[in-house]
Protein backbone atom coordinates (compact mmCIF):
# COMPACT_ATOMS: atom_id res chain seq x y z
CA UNK A 1 0.00 0.00 0.00
CA UNK A 2 1.62 3.30 -1.15
CA UNK A 3 1.73 5.70 2.23
CA UNK A 4 2.91 8.66 1.33
CA UNK A 5 4.96 10.68 3.88
CA UNK A 6 3.36 13.43 5.12
CA UNK A 7 2.83 16.27 7.44
CA UNK A 8 -0.55 17.83 7.63
CA UNK A 9 -0.56 21.09 8.54
CA UNK A 10 -2.91 24.16 9.32
CA UNK A 11 -5.01 21.99 11.07
CA UNK A 12 -6.79 22.06 14.93
CA UNK A 13 -5.98 18.52 16.06
CA UNK A 14 -8.07 16.84 18.99
CA UNK A 15 -5.55 14.22 19.77
CA UNK A 16 -7.44 12.76 22.44
CA UNK A 17 -4.29 12.11 24.40
CA UNK A 18 -5.62 12.92 28.53
CA UNK A 19 -3.49 15.96 29.70
CA UNK A 20 -5.30 19.47 30.60
CA UNK A 21 -6.30 20.55 26.99
CA UNK A 22 -10.03 19.59 26.92
CA UNK A 23 -9.78 17.19 23.87
CA UNK A 24 -6.04 17.32 23.93
CA UNK A 25 -6.80 19.89 21.58
CA UNK A 26 -3.45 21.78 19.59
CA UNK A 27 -5.31 24.58 17.90
CA UNK A 28 -2.63 25.23 15.32
CA UNK A 29 -1.32 21.98 14.98
CA UNK A 30 0.34 19.55 12.54
CA UNK A 31 0.76 16.28 12.39
CA UNK A 32 3.73 14.33 10.62
CA UNK A 33 3.50 11.12 8.87
CA UNK A 34 5.75 8.38 7.95
CA UNK A 35 5.70 4.98 6.52
CA UNK A 36 1.79 4.64 7.95
CA UNK A 37 2.47 5.92 11.26
CA UNK A 38 2.07 9.10 13.13
CA UNK A 39 6.05 10.46 13.42
CA UNK A 40 4.71 13.58 15.47
CA UNK A 41 2.05 16.04 16.69
CA UNK A 42 2.01 19.55 18.33
CA UNK A 43 2.10 22.95 17.50
CA UNK A 44 3.50 23.63 14.15
CA UNK A 45 5.68 26.26 15.31
CA UNK A 46 7.47 23.30 17.27
CA UNK A 47 7.88 21.41 14.53
CA UNK A 48 10.94 19.48 14.35
CA UNK A 49 13.88 20.33 11.77
CA UNK A 50 13.39 16.49 10.55
CA UNK A 51 10.16 16.98 9.36
CA UNK A 52 10.03 20.57 7.86
CA UNK A 53 11.72 19.56 4.43
CA UNK A 54 8.76 16.78 4.21
CA UNK A 55 5.55 17.21 1.55
CA UNK A 56 2.94 19.56 3.20
CA UNK A 57 -0.61 18.97 3.19
CA UNK A 58 -2.51 21.84 4.11
CA UNK A 59 -5.76 21.08 6.14
CA UNK A 60 -7.29 24.64 5.46
CA UNK A 61 -7.78 25.04 9.58
CA UNK A 62 -9.75 21.71 9.97
CA UNK A 63 -10.03 19.92 12.72
CA UNK A 64 -8.50 16.40 12.74
CA UNK A 65 -9.15 13.82 15.19
CA UNK A 66 -7.83 10.14 15.29
CA UNK A 67 -10.08 7.95 13.03
CA UNK A 68 -13.38 6.43 14.72
CA UNK A 69 -13.14 3.01 16.12
CA UNK A 70 -16.59 1.26 16.16
CA UNK A 71 -15.78 -1.69 18.84
CA UNK A 72 -19.12 -3.59 18.98
CA UNK A 73 -21.05 -4.00 16.18
CA UNK A 74 -23.37 -7.54 14.76
CA UNK A 75 -22.29 -5.85 11.17
CA UNK A 76 -22.64 -9.58 9.61
CA UNK A 77 -25.78 -10.79 9.29
CA UNK A 78 -28.76 -11.95 6.67
CA UNK A 79 -32.16 -9.95 6.55
CA UNK A 80 -33.52 -7.78 8.02
CA UNK A 81 -36.27 -7.65 10.73
CA UNK A 82 -38.33 -3.74 9.24
CA UNK A 83 -42.05 -6.15 9.68
CA UNK A 84 -41.34 -6.84 13.32
CA UNK A 85 -40.53 -2.99 13.73
CA UNK A 86 -43.94 -2.37 11.80
CA UNK A 87 -45.86 -5.03 13.76
CA UNK A 88 -44.20 -3.57 17.25
CA UNK A 89 -45.73 -0.61 15.97
CA UNK A 90 -48.94 -2.26 15.37
CA UNK A 91 -48.89 -3.45 19.02
CA UNK A 92 -47.94 -6.64 18.36
CA UNK A 93 -46.05 -7.87 21.86
CA UNK A 94 -42.11 -9.65 22.13
CA UNK A 95 -43.73 -12.65 22.53
CA UNK A 96 -46.26 -12.28 19.68
CA UNK A 97 -43.98 -11.29 17.48
CA UNK A 98 -41.37 -14.11 18.34
CA UNK A 99 -44.25 -16.99 17.56
CA UNK A 100 -44.53 -15.06 14.10
CA UNK A 101 -41.49 -16.33 13.27
CA UNK A 102 -39.72 -13.24 14.08
CA UNK A 103 -37.24 -11.72 16.88
CA UNK A 104 -33.46 -12.99 16.94
CA UNK A 105 -34.42 -16.52 15.61
CA UNK A 106 -35.48 -14.87 12.35
CA UNK A 107 -32.23 -13.35 11.83
CA UNK A 108 -30.69 -16.83 12.62
CA UNK A 109 -32.70 -18.41 9.88
CA UNK A 110 -31.86 -15.76 7.27
CA UNK A 111 -28.39 -15.48 8.10
CA UNK A 112 -28.21 -19.73 7.82
CA UNK A 113 -29.63 -19.61 4.61
CA UNK A 114 -27.57 -16.74 3.13
CA UNK A 115 -23.88 -17.67 1.28
CA UNK A 116 -21.22 -16.17 1.84
CA UNK A 117 -21.39 -13.54 -1.35
CA UNK A 118 -24.33 -12.49 0.43
CA UNK A 119 -23.40 -12.32 4.08
CA UNK A 120 -20.91 -9.40 2.33
CA UNK A 121 -22.83 -7.65 0.48
CA UNK A 122 -24.95 -6.51 3.45
CA UNK A 123 -22.15 -6.27 5.61
CA UNK A 124 -20.74 -4.21 3.08
CA UNK A 125 -23.51 -1.67 2.58
CA UNK A 126 -23.37 -1.15 6.53
CA UNK A 127 -19.08 -0.84 6.54
CA UNK A 128 -19.20 1.84 3.70
CA UNK A 129 -21.76 3.64 5.98
CA UNK A 130 -19.53 3.42 8.78
CA UNK A 131 -16.07 3.86 6.84
CA UNK A 132 -18.36 7.46 5.10
CA UNK A 133 -18.19 8.93 8.65
CA UNK A 134 -14.32 8.25 9.20
CA UNK A 135 -14.38 4.63 10.58
CA UNK A 136 -11.16 3.16 10.52
CA UNK A 137 -11.31 0.46 12.94
CA UNK A 138 -14.47 -1.96 13.27
CA UNK A 139 -15.32 -5.24 15.33
CA UNK A 140 -17.97 -7.85 14.17
CA UNK A 141 -19.21 -10.30 16.02
CA UNK A 142 -20.69 -13.56 14.79
CA UNK A 143 -23.47 -14.94 17.18
CA UNK A 144 -26.19 -15.22 14.36
CA UNK A 145 -25.32 -19.04 13.19
CA UNK A 146 -26.01 -20.61 16.42
CA UNK A 147 -24.48 -23.72 14.41
CA UNK A 148 -20.50 -24.33 13.66
CA UNK A 149 -21.11 -24.15 9.65
CA UNK A 150 -22.81 -20.67 10.21
CA UNK A 151 -20.74 -19.07 12.66
CA UNK A 152 -17.60 -19.44 11.06
CA UNK A 153 -19.30 -18.44 7.95
CA UNK A 154 -19.58 -14.90 9.27
CA UNK A 155 -16.37 -14.99 10.69
CA UNK A 156 -14.79 -15.45 7.61
CA UNK A 157 -16.66 -12.76 5.85
CA UNK A 158 -16.38 -10.19 8.99
CA UNK A 159 -12.63 -11.01 8.36
CA UNK A 160 -13.01 -10.43 4.42
CA UNK A 161 -14.19 -7.06 4.81
CA UNK A 162 -10.43 -5.89 5.49
CA UNK A 163 -9.55 -7.49 1.97
CA UNK A 164 -12.50 -5.68 0.32
CA UNK A 165 -11.93 -1.72 2.30
CA UNK A 166 -9.13 0.18 3.81
CA UNK A 167 -10.32 -1.18 7.11
CA UNK A 168 -9.22 -2.78 10.60
CA UNK A 169 -11.24 -5.86 11.38
CA UNK A 170 -11.47 -7.25 14.86
CA UNK A 171 -13.81 -10.48 15.33
CA UNK A 172 -15.10 -11.58 18.27
CA UNK A 173 -17.10 -14.69 18.66
CA UNK A 174 -20.38 -14.59 19.85
CA UNK A 175 -21.73 -18.14 19.69
CA UNK A 176 -23.08 -17.75 23.46
CA UNK A 177 -25.52 -14.86 21.80
CA UNK A 178 -29.15 -17.08 21.67
CA UNK A 179 -30.38 -20.54 22.13
CA UNK A 180 -31.03 -21.77 19.05
CA UNK A 181 -34.84 -23.25 18.38
CA UNK A 182 -33.53 -26.91 18.12
CA UNK A 183 -31.51 -26.36 21.38
CA UNK A 184 -34.82 -24.90 23.13
CA UNK A 185 -34.88 -25.30 26.70
CA UNK A 186 -31.21 -27.17 26.71
CA UNK A 187 -28.72 -24.05 26.76
CA UNK A 188 -26.25 -26.05 28.39
CA UNK A 189 -26.25 -28.96 25.79
CA UNK A 190 -25.97 -25.84 23.47
CA UNK A 191 -23.26 -24.85 25.40
CA UNK A 192 -21.70 -28.12 25.04
CA UNK A 193 -22.41 -29.45 21.66
CA UNK A 194 -22.35 -26.13 19.26
CA UNK A 195 -20.59 -23.59 20.98
CA UNK A 196 -17.73 -24.45 22.92
CA UNK A 197 -16.64 -26.61 19.82
CA UNK A 198 -17.35 -24.03 17.31
CA UNK A 199 -15.33 -21.31 19.05
CA UNK A 200 -12.36 -24.11 19.14
CA UNK A 201 -12.90 -24.57 15.40
CA UNK A 202 -13.42 -20.95 14.78
CA UNK A 203 -9.84 -20.17 16.87
CA UNK A 204 -7.95 -22.80 15.49
CA UNK A 205 -8.75 -21.17 11.86
CA UNK A 206 -7.66 -17.86 13.24
CA UNK A 207 -10.89 -16.61 12.99
CA UNK A 208 -11.05 -15.48 16.28
CA UNK A 209 -9.75 -11.91 17.98
CA UNK A 210 -11.94 -12.20 21.46
CA UNK A 211 -14.95 -14.06 22.80
CA UNK A 212 -18.20 -12.37 23.52
CA UNK A 213 -21.08 -13.65 25.36
CA UNK A 214 -25.41 -12.51 26.13
CA UNK A 215 -25.57 -12.98 30.02
CA UNK A 216 -29.17 -12.16 30.43
CA UNK A 217 -32.59 -13.71 31.69
CA UNK A 218 -33.73 -14.38 28.11
CA UNK A 219 -30.14 -15.88 26.94
CA UNK A 220 -27.50 -17.41 29.18
CA UNK A 221 -26.65 -17.83 32.71
CA UNK A 222 -23.19 -16.20 34.24
CA UNK A 223 -22.27 -20.07 34.91
CA UNK A 224 -22.77 -20.63 31.23
CA UNK A 225 -20.94 -17.78 30.27
CA UNK A 226 -18.10 -18.70 32.85
CA UNK A 227 -17.96 -21.98 30.78
CA UNK A 228 -17.28 -19.93 27.68
CA UNK A 229 -14.84 -18.02 28.66
CA UNK A 230 -13.03 -20.71 30.67
CA UNK A 231 -12.99 -22.19 26.56
CA UNK A 232 -11.84 -18.84 26.07
CA UNK A 233 -8.65 -18.76 28.49
CA UNK A 234 -7.64 -22.12 27.41
CA UNK A 235 -7.58 -20.60 24.08
CA UNK A 236 -5.75 -17.63 25.19
CA UNK A 237 -8.46 -15.36 24.04
CA UNK A 238 -9.72 -11.75 25.55
CA UNK A 239 -13.08 -12.03 26.96
CA UNK A 240 -15.86 -8.97 26.81
CA UNK A 241 -19.55 -9.59 27.60
CA UNK A 242 -23.06 -8.21 26.96
CA UNK A 243 -23.84 -7.59 30.39
CA UNK A 244 -26.81 -6.04 32.31
CA UNK A 245 -28.89 -4.62 29.32
CA UNK A 246 -32.50 -5.47 30.73
CA UNK A 247 -31.52 -7.14 33.93
CA UNK A 248 -29.16 -7.22 36.51
CA UNK A 249 -26.85 -11.00 36.79
CA UNK A 250 -23.75 -9.66 38.21
CA UNK A 251 -22.48 -10.28 34.68
CA UNK A 252 -20.12 -7.00 34.62
CA UNK A 253 -18.48 -8.61 37.80
CA UNK A 254 -17.87 -12.03 36.11
CA UNK A 255 -16.72 -10.20 33.30
CA UNK A 256 -14.08 -8.33 35.12
CA UNK A 257 -12.93 -11.02 37.25
CA UNK A 258 -11.85 -12.47 33.99
CA UNK A 259 -9.54 -9.74 33.01
CA UNK A 260 -12.16 -8.73 30.84
CA UNK A 261 -11.36 -5.97 27.92
CA UNK A 262 -14.84 -4.74 28.00
CA UNK A 263 -18.42 -5.17 29.63
CA UNK A 264 -21.12 -3.88 26.79
CA UNK A 265 -25.12 -1.95 27.39
CA UNK A 266 -24.61 -1.95 31.24
CA UNK A 267 -28.33 -0.31 31.81
CA UNK A 268 -28.28 -2.14 35.22
CA UNK A 269 -25.20 -1.96 36.17
CA UNK A 270 -25.02 -1.45 40.22
CA UNK A 271 -21.75 -0.40 42.63
CA UNK A 272 -20.51 -3.67 43.07
CA UNK A 273 -20.21 -3.93 39.05
CA UNK A 274 -18.66 -0.41 38.66
CA UNK A 275 -16.23 -1.18 41.54
CA UNK A 276 -15.40 -5.09 40.03
CA UNK A 277 -15.12 -2.49 36.17
CA UNK A 278 -12.57 -0.40 37.59
CA UNK A 279 -10.58 -2.82 39.75
CA UNK A 280 -9.64 -4.95 36.59
CA UNK A 281 -9.62 -1.78 33.81
CA UNK A 282 -12.60 -2.75 32.15
CA UNK A 283 -14.30 -0.51 29.43
CA UNK A 284 -18.13 0.28 29.90
CA UNK A 285 -19.03 0.41 26.09
CA UNK A 286 -22.53 2.52 26.17
CA UNK A 287 -24.88 1.32 23.25
CA UNK A 288 -27.22 4.04 23.07
CA UNK A 289 -28.83 2.93 19.74
CA UNK A 290 -30.05 0.03 21.65
CA UNK A 291 -31.23 1.96 24.63
CA UNK A 292 -33.44 4.22 22.07
CA UNK A 293 -34.61 1.51 19.74
CA UNK A 294 -36.00 -0.54 22.83
CA UNK A 295 -36.97 2.80 24.56
CA UNK A 296 -35.36 1.74 27.78
CA UNK A 297 -35.84 3.40 30.42
CA UNK A 298 -33.33 2.37 32.94
CA UNK A 299 -29.93 4.73 32.17
CA UNK A 300 -26.52 3.58 32.76
CA UNK A 301 -24.74 4.71 35.75
CA UNK A 302 -22.69 7.15 34.06
CA UNK A 303 -21.75 8.92 37.07
CA UNK A 304 -20.14 6.14 38.85
CA UNK A 305 -18.51 5.12 36.16
CA UNK A 306 -16.78 8.50 35.83
CA UNK A 307 -16.13 8.72 39.89
CA UNK A 308 -14.41 5.07 39.41
CA UNK A 309 -12.16 6.35 36.70
CA UNK A 310 -13.82 2.98 34.52
CA UNK A 311 -12.89 4.28 30.80
CA UNK A 312 -16.63 4.53 28.49
CA UNK A 313 -16.75 3.81 25.05
CA UNK A 314 -19.70 4.09 22.58
CA UNK A 315 -20.36 2.35 20.27
CA UNK A 316 -23.14 1.24 17.11
CA UNK A 317 -24.37 -2.05 18.00
CA UNK A 318 -25.22 -2.42 14.64
CA UNK A 319 -27.77 -5.56 14.24
CA UNK A 320 -30.76 -6.16 12.94
CA UNK A 321 -33.16 -5.88 16.04
CA UNK A 322 -32.23 -3.46 18.95
CA UNK A 323 -29.93 -1.03 17.13
CA UNK A 324 -30.57 -1.40 13.20
CA UNK A 325 -27.79 2.06 13.32
CA UNK A 326 -24.82 2.33 10.91
CA UNK A 327 -23.91 6.06 11.99
CA UNK A 328 -21.42 6.31 14.85
CA UNK A 329 -21.86 10.02 14.60
CA UNK A 330 -25.19 9.48 15.85
CA UNK A 331 -24.59 7.46 18.44
CA UNK A 332 -22.13 10.22 19.91
CA UNK A 333 -25.09 12.61 19.71
CA UNK A 334 -27.41 9.69 21.57
CA UNK A 335 -24.44 9.12 24.05
CA UNK A 336 -24.88 12.80 25.05
CA UNK A 337 -28.35 13.71 24.69
CA UNK A 338 -30.06 10.32 26.21
CA UNK A 339 -26.98 9.25 28.62
CA UNK A 340 -25.42 12.41 29.59
CA UNK A 341 -22.05 12.00 28.50
CA UNK A 342 -19.88 15.20 27.01
CA UNK A 343 -19.15 15.68 23.71
CA UNK A 344 -15.57 14.99 24.56
CA UNK A 345 -16.50 12.14 26.66
CA UNK A 346 -18.48 10.59 23.72
CA UNK A 347 -15.87 11.10 21.33
CA UNK A 348 -13.08 9.84 23.37
CA UNK A 349 -15.65 6.99 23.30
CA UNK A 350 -15.23 6.61 19.70
CA UNK A 351 -11.39 6.54 19.79
CA UNK A 352 -8.97 6.41 22.56
CA UNK A 353 -11.58 4.03 24.90
CA UNK A 354 -12.74 2.02 21.86
CA UNK A 355 -9.21 1.15 21.22
CA UNK A 356 -8.87 0.05 24.62
CA UNK A 357 -12.14 -1.99 24.72
CA UNK A 358 -10.60 -4.00 21.41
CA UNK A 359 -6.78 -4.38 23.24
CA UNK A 360 -5.72 -2.05 20.62
CA UNK A 361 -3.02 0.46 21.95
CA UNK A 362 -1.63 1.59 18.52
CA UNK A 363 -4.80 3.75 17.57
CA UNK A 364 -7.15 5.84 19.33
CA UNK A 365 -5.58 8.51 19.50
CA UNK A 366 -2.92 11.00 17.83
CA UNK A 367 0.77 10.23 19.66
CA UNK A 368 3.64 9.08 17.71
CA UNK A 369 4.21 5.42 17.11
CA UNK A 370 0.50 5.02 16.36
CA UNK A 371 -1.10 4.10 12.82
CA UNK A 372 -1.61 7.25 11.16
CA UNK A 373 -5.82 6.37 11.47
CA UNK A 374 -6.62 10.08 11.54
CA UNK A 375 -10.32 11.84 10.40
CA UNK A 376 -10.42 15.63 8.84
CA UNK A 377 -13.15 16.82 9.55
CA UNK A 378 -15.36 20.14 7.92
CA UNK A 379 -16.03 21.31 11.79
CA UNK A 380 -14.40 24.09 13.59
CA UNK A 381 -14.39 22.33 16.84
CA UNK A 382 -14.65 19.05 18.47
CA UNK A 383 -17.80 19.16 20.07
CA UNK A 384 -19.61 19.61 16.60
CA UNK A 385 -19.24 16.35 16.17
CA UNK A 386 -21.72 14.85 19.09
CA UNK A 387 -23.71 18.19 18.61
CA UNK A 388 -24.89 17.56 14.92
CA UNK A 389 -28.24 15.13 14.12
CA UNK A 390 -28.12 13.36 10.29
CA UNK A 391 -25.10 15.55 9.27
CA UNK A 392 -21.65 14.24 8.08
CA UNK A 393 -19.06 16.48 8.16
CA UNK A 394 -16.48 14.34 7.12
CA UNK A 395 -13.61 15.60 4.86
CA UNK A 396 -11.33 13.20 4.37
CA UNK A 397 -9.98 9.76 6.26
CA UNK A 398 -6.58 8.46 6.44
CA UNK A 399 -6.48 5.27 6.55
CA UNK A 400 -2.64 3.94 7.72
CA UNK A 401 -1.62 6.94 6.10
CA UNK A 402 -2.92 6.38 3.25
CA UNK A 403 -7.47 7.11 1.15
N1 LIG B 1 -28.22 -7.54 22.80
C1 LIG B 1 -28.97 -6.93 21.92
O1 LIG B 1 -29.56 -5.91 22.09
C2 LIG B 1 -28.92 -7.66 20.67
N2 LIG B 1 -28.07 -8.76 21.00
C3 LIG B 1 -27.69 -8.64 22.22
O2 LIG B 1 -26.95 -9.43 22.76
C4 LIG B 1 -30.21 -8.08 20.10
C5 LIG B 1 -29.96 -8.83 18.85
C6 LIG B 1 -31.18 -9.02 18.01
O3 LIG B 1 -32.31 -8.73 18.42
O4 LIG B 1 -31.00 -9.47 16.87
FE1 LIG C 1 -24.54 -6.28 20.78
Amino acid sequence: MDCPDVVISNAALATMVPGDAPYGLVPDGAVAVRGGRIAWAGPVAELPAEFRAMPRENAGGRLVTPALIDCHTHLVFGGNRAREFEMRLEGASYEEVARAGGGIVSTVRATREADEATLRQGAIGRLDALLAEGVATVEVKSGYGLDRETELRMLRVARGLAAARNVRVRTTFLGAHAVPPEYSGRPDDYIDEVCLPALDAAAAEGLVDAVDGFCEGIAFTPAQIGRVFDRAKALGLPVKLHAEQLSNLGGAALAASRGALSADHLEYLDDAGVAAMARAGTVAVLLPGAFYTLRESQLPPVEALRVAGVPIAVATDCNPGSSPMTSLLLALNMACTLFRLTPEEALAGATRAAAQALGLADCGRIAPGLRADLAIWDVGHPAELAYRIGFNPLHRRIFGGTE
